[in-house]
Parts: C-alpha cells; sequence; structure tokens
C-alpha cells in the first residue's frame, strides 16, 4: 500500500472539515454577540499511531478503512457545556455527511476521567477517482476538558501508557476538579443572563407612558 496515496483522502476531509467548522464560527461571530466554538483543530493521524491502534484492536489491515474511525479527526472546543450540545444539533441538521454514531463520554466519563462528545461521521469527499466515503471523528469538548486531555495525553505519551496508579487517581481527581469548574462556569453565566433580562426589562417598565 502506498501510504501517501492512502492518507490524502483524509487529509483532505480534515482540511474542508476545518474551513466548515470554522465557518461557523465566524457566522456566530457575525450575526450573535458569542459563538458555542470557541476554536477547531484537526489532525490525520500520525502512521505510527494507526498501525499500532490498528494492532491494538487487531483490525485486520485491509480493514483499517471501515473500522478505524479517527484516521480524520477534528476537535471543536467550546466554553461551556450546554454549548457542545448545541454544537452536536448543529451538526446533526447539516447535509454535507452522515453521523454514524455517537459516544457521549460527558454523561458516561471514561475510566480515565476523560470527558468529550465524539461524534463519528461519513463524509463525502471528491477524489480523482470520484467520490469516496471517509470515516471521520469529531470530538467537542469544552475548554477545561480540552486542558484536561491534553495533558493527560502527554502524560500518556511520557509514561508509554503506563501512568503510575498515584498520577492516574490524581488525573481523575483533577477530571472532577475541571468538570466542577465547567458547572460553575455555567451557573455563573446563566445567573448573569438572568439578571440582565431583569435589568433590561425594567428598563423598558421604565420607558413605558
Ligand atoms: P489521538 O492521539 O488523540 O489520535 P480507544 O480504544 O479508546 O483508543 P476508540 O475505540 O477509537 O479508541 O474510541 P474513543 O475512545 O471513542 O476515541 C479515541 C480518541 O478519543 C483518542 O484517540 C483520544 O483522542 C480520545 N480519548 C479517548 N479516551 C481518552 C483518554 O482517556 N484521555 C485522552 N487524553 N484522550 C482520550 P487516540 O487514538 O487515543 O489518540
Amino acid at each position: 500500500m502506498n501510504w501517501d496515496i492512502f492518507i490524502a483522502p483524509y487529509a483532505q476531509v480534515v482540511e474542508e472539515l476545518k474551513v466548515k467548522l470554522k465557518g461557523m464560527r465566524q457566522q456566530f461571530e457575525y450575526e450573535m454577540e458569542q459563538s458555542p466554538i470557541e476554536f477547531v483543530t484537526g489532525r490525520v493521524k500520525p502512521k505510527s499511531s494507526i498501525i499500532e491502534k490498528a494492532r491494538r484492536k487487531a483490525i485486520n489491515p485491509e480493514n483499517i478503512e471501515n473500522e478505524l474511525q479517527d484516521i480524520a479527526g477534528v476537535r471543536v472546543v467550546t466554553q461551556f457545556v450546554d454549548d457542545i450540545y448545541a454544537v452536536v444539533d448543529m451538526l446533526k441538521n447539516r447535509h454535507d455527511f452522515t453521523i454514524v454514531e455517537e459516544k457521549d463520554y460527558i454523561t458516561e466519563k471514561k475510566d480515565s476521567g476523560y470527558r468529550s462528545y465524539h461524534v463519528i461521521i461519513n463524509y463525502p469527499v471528491e477524489t480523482i477517482h470520484g467520490e469516496k466515503i471517509v470515516l471521520a471523528e469529531i470530538q467537542i469538548r469544552t475548554l477545561a476538558m480540552n486542558f484536561w486531555a491534553t495533558n493527560e495525553h502527554s502524560l500518556n505519551y511520557k509514561y508509554a501508557g503506563k501512568i503510575p496508579s498515584e498520577i492516574k487517581a490524581r488525573l481523575k481527581s483533577a477530571a472532577e476538579a475541571a468538570f466542577q469548574l465547567d458547572e460553575e462556569m455555567s451557573k455563573i453565566k446563566n445567573e448573569i443572563q438572568e439578571a440582565q433580562k431583569v435589568f433590561m426589562r425594567k428598563e423598558d417598565q421604565k420607558k413605558e407612558p
């Protein structure tokens, strides 16, 4: 298998999805005061990680395309947990790809403490040989979830997947602290919005003759 030829459609999908999702963010900024999308990143899984994951999951090299869902991956980072679900709803309303699976690791966090919402899509990409349907993964998470996951991911890399149990326990409690921060920030935002509404109503009443 020629690796460059194999990976080219995935690289194309990552670029297209980044443009589209960044476009959503831009549109929100033009039309509203704030966007549920803070930033968007994307990457093609490196060859060594694809081979390692396929081996770990006992995937036949012939089936990598159909069974490895995250060779093309984009990440949407939001400020608040509510924003994650707003983004998921928007993804569901789109017609340029179909959702094949959803993994809600927010209501059901992973053992490590990991929280995020994963949407797996079938994305039709145009190649020089015609249309090709490619699997891609969109990870949607808050800034706090992203901070935790980025750190935990680098530690996992540093310890070659064998993080000492004491550090694992501390990471789990750090994940809870990050989630509590998310909840507290949401409460503060909602209370401020409520207070603003009451203030506006009172201002309107003052103007009435
Ligand atoms: P990378 O470097 O991000 O590409 P799995 O069996 O869990 O490895 P699967 O079945 O594809 O994989 O499903 P999952 O767990 O829904 O999605 C895997 C991806 O989610 C990971 O990709 C990570 O990006 C992220 N993820 C899942 N669990 C954790 C976790 O505990 N900590 C962190 N930091 N990220 C997580 P890769 O292939 O691991 O790596």
